[in-house]
């Protein structure tokens, strides 16, 4: 796992360079960052249950996937789906706060999309799932932190698609 600063280091380092305008930059953006970073944080960490039960009341219930037959009936699978929904606030968080994408491919993505077109877990609802827990995290955090967390919830979308 990396974050933006080991991020910029390494790529300077195999470089044999001192850091330039450019890598002093980015440091500057994530340092400026990190108070907004950590509160966000704090902010989805307490209210991390309501924040995957108002994204699944937006985007999943009352749907076929609830009703006999569909992914989410059961309450086994009900129960994975909204573990699947915690794990991506949970990951994108993290990513956020390290200001990468290395931990979500790690992670998150690595055969994902291959374990859920085996399992039939339909990819498309993931992704409304997702997109809905990204407004409802901006509504909470605000626009700015709800921005830098919507990066890595797309993240987790692009991957999955
Ligand atoms: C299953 N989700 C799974 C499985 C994995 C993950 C590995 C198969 C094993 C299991 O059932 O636990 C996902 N596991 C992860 C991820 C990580 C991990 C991401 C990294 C931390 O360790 N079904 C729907 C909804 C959607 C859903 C749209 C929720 C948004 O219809 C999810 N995932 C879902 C369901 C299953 C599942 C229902 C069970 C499928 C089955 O066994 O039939």
């Amino acid at each position: 796992m990396q974050d933006a600063i080991t991020s910029v280091i390494n790529s300077y380092d195999v470089q044999g360079k001192y850091l330039d305008g450019a890598a002093i930059g980015k440091l500057k953006t994530f340092y400026s960052t990190g108070e907004l970073r950590v509160r966000a944080a704090a902010t989805i960490a307490a209210n991390a249950a309501s924040i995957v039960r108002d994204a699944t009341a937006k985007a999943l219930l009352y749907s076929d996937l609830t009703r006999p037959g569909g992914n989410m009936y059961t309450t086994r699978r009900y129960a994975a789906c909204i573990r699947d929904q915690d794990y991506y606030l949970r990951y994108a968080t993290y990513a956020m706060l390290a200001g990468d994408t290395s931990i979500l491919d790690e992670r998150v993505l690595n055969g994902l999309k291959e374990t859920y077109n085996s399992l039939g877990v339909p990819i498309g609802a993931t992704v409304q799932a997702i997109q809905a827990m990204k407004e409802v995290t901006a509504a909470l955090v605000g626009s700015d932190a709800g921005r830098e967390m919507g990066v890595y919830f797309d993240y987790i979308c692009n991957g999955l698609g």
